[in-house]
C-alpha cells in the first residue's frame, strides 16, 4: 500500500510543478490517480507506456482572441479556449462553458473529467472541453449572437464531426448552440453533427435538453435500488436552477419525490410544500425565457423563503443533487447533509464536492455518485445525437429515453463491478477505474502518440 501512496505523491509532485495556478485540475487528477494507481502499479505495461503521465497532458490546447462589438458599438475582447484532452477512444467530445471564472486550469479539469465520463458511456467519444470568460448574463440576444459568431470564426477550423464535437455547459444552452451552429455552417458550408445540444429543428436529438438531469435521477434510482429504496416519497434538495437542475427537478417529481430547493449564485429558495410541475414550469420560463433570478420565485410563491448567499445543504433531505458548479460542497456541508439524514448524493454538476467532503460521504457509507458517473447522461445523449446526425435521421423521444436509461444502468453496473469492497460500493473508485481502463488499453494499442 505504501508503494502506491509513494507513487501517487511522486506523480502529483511532477504534475503540480508542471501546472502552476491550476488548482481544480490538480484536484481532479489527484482523485483519479488515487483510484487507479494500484492498477497502474500492478500493470507493468501501463507504467512502461507512461499512461498516467500522458493521460494528464492534453493532446492539444487552443487559445484564441474573441473580439466582438457590444450594443453601444464598443469593442469587447474575451479569451476563447478548446482543450483537446484525449482522442484514444473517439473524437474529442465535451461542452463549452461561458462564465467569467473560465481559465485554462478550470477547463483542463473539466476536459480531464470528460475523458473518463465519456469512456463510461460506452459510446466512442474522446474527451475535450472549451469555453470563454465571456459572461452571457445581462447581455442582449444580439450581443450573445455576435460573441458566438466571433468565437466560432476561430473555433470552426479546429472542430468537425469526426474530430472534435463541442456542446453546452454553464452559460451555453439552446440559444448559444443555435448561434454557434449557424456560424459553423456558414463558414464550413456543411450541415453535420459538429455540435450537439442543437434545437430539434436544427438536427438536435429528443431528450438531449433533459438528458443530464434525467440521467442523474436515473443514476440515483439505481443507487437507491441497491438498498431496496426508491425516489418515491423522498425529499430532495437541488442546487442551481439551470439546465441540469431543472430537468433533475422534473424527473424527481415525476418519480414521486419532493423537491424543496433550487439556487443560483445569489442564494437559495426553500419551498417546503415542494416545487411541483406547475411551479417548475414557471421557473423554466423565468430562467430560460425571461432570464431572471431565482429569488423572484418567492415573489410569486409566497410560502417559499429566499436565503441570500446560501447554499441548500442545511435543508433536511433524503437525497441531494448538486447541480450548479464545482466545489460547492465542503466537508462541513457534507457533514451537515449526513447528520440530517441524507442517504444519497447524485452529482449533476462536475466535481461539486471538495475532496474532504467526499471523504465524509465515503466514511459515512452513504450512496455517493460522483459527477463523472452520475451526470454522464448528458454527454451520452450527445453521443446519440452524433449517431443520428451521421444517418441524417431523428429517433423517437421514447427511443432515446430508453437508450439513456439503459446507458445509466450500465454505468451503474460498471461502478459496482470495479468499486465494490466488502459489500459497500465506492462509486468514486468504481467510476475512475472503469473509465480509465478502457482509455488506457486504447492508448497502449495505439503506441506512443
Ligand atoms: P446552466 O448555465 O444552465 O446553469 C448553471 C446554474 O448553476 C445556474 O443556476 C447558476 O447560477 C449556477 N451557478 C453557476 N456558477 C455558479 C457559481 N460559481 N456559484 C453558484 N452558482 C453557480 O448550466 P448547467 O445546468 O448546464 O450546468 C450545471 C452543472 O452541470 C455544471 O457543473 C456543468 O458542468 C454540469 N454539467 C452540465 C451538463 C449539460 O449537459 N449541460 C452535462 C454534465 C454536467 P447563476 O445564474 O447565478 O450563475
Ligand atoms: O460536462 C458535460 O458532460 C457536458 N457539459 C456535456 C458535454 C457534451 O458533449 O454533451
Amino acid at each position: 500500500m505504501s508503494k502506491v501512496i509513494d507513487a501517487v505523491s511522486a506523480f502529483m509532485d511532477q504534475l503540480v510543478a508542471k501546472n502552476p495556478g491550476q488548482p481544480e485540475f490538480i484536484q481532479a487528477v489527484h482523485e483519479v490517480a488515487e483510484s487507479v494507481m494500484p492498477i497502474v502499479e500492478s500493470t507493468p505495461a501501463y507504467r512502461k507506456a507512461k499512461i498516467l503521465e500522458r493521460i494528464a497532458e492534453p493532446e492539444r490546447v487552443i487559445i484564441f482572441r474573441v473580439p466582438w462589438l457590444d450594443d453601444r458599438g464598443d469593442i469587447q475582447v474575451n479569451r476563447g479556449f478548446r482543450i483537446e484532452m484525449n482522442s484514444a477512444i473517439g473524437p474529442y467530445k465535451g461542452g463549452l462553458r461561458f462564465h467569467p471564472t473560465v481559465n485554462l486550469g478550470l477547463l483542463k479539469f473539466l476536459a480531464f473529467e470528460q475523458v473518463f465520463k465519456n469512456s463510461l458511456t460506452t459510446i466512442m467519444m474522446g474527451g475535450g472541453k472549451g469555453g470563454s470568460d465571456f459572461d452571457p448574463k445581462g447581455k442582449s440576444d444580439n450581443e450573445v449572437m455576435r460573441f458566438c459568431q466571433s468565437f466560432m470564426s476561430e473555433l470552426f477550423r479546429h472542430i468537425g464531426p469526426d474530430t472534435d464535437v463541442p456542446a453546452g455547459d454553464i452559460g451555453v444552452g439552446l440559444r448559444e448552440i443555435g448561434f454557434l451552429f449557424g456560424q459553423y455552417k456558414r463558414l464550413a458550408n456543411r450541415f453535420c453533427g459538429v455540435l450537439t445540444g442543437k434545437g430539434l429543428e436544427s438536427g438536435g436529438s429528443f431528450i438531449r435538453l433533459e438528458a443530464t438531469g434525467y440521467g442523474t435521477t436515473y443514476f440515483a434510482q439505481e443507487m437507491l435500488a441497491t438498498r431496496g429504496e426508491s425516489i418515491k416519497g423522498k425529499v430532495a434538495v437541488i442546487s442551481g436552477s439551470g439546465n441540469v437542475a431543472q430537468y433533475t427537478a422534473e424527473k424527481v417529481t415525476q418519480l414521486g419525490g419532493k423537491v424543496v430547493t433550487l439556487s443560483d449564485s445569489s442564494g437559495t429558495i426553500v419551498d417546503k410544500d415542494g416545487i411541483d410541475e406547475e411551479k417548475l414550469a414557471w421557473v423554466m420560463d423565468l430562467k430560460n425565457v425571461r432570464r431572471g433570478r431565482i429569488s423572484e420565485y418567492c415573489d410569486k410563491f409566497k410560502r417559499a423563503e429566499f436565503r441570500p448567499n446560501q447554499r441548500p445543504w442545511d435543508v433536511k433531505c433524503d437525497i441531494a443533487f448538486p447541480s450548479a458548479t464545482q466545489n460547492e460542497i465542503g466537508a462541513t456541508d457534507a457533514r451537515t447533509l449526513v447528520d440530517n439524514g441524507c442517504v444519497c448524493v447524485a452529482e449533476g454538476a462536475n466535481m461539486p464536492t471538495e475532496p474532504d467532503g467526499i471523504d465524509v460521504f465515503v466514511a459515512a457509507k452513504i450512496l455517493y455518485g460522483p459527477g463523472k458517473a452520475a451526470n454522464a447522461g448528458g454527454v451520452a445523449v450527445s453521443g446519440l445525437e452524433m449517431a443520428q446526425n451521421s444517418q441524417f435521421h431523428q429517433w423517437r423521444r421514447d427511443e432515446v429515453d430508453t437508450r439513456l436509461h439503459g446507458i445509466m444502468r450500465s454505468i451503474h453496473d460498471n461502478c459496482v463491478k470495479y468499486g465494490e469492497e466488502n459489500g459497500f460500493v465506492n462509486y468514486v473508485r468504481g467510476a475512475n477505474i472503469a473509465g480509465f481502463v478502457k482509455v488506457a488499453d486504447a492508448m497502449l494499442a495505439q503506441g506512443v502518440v
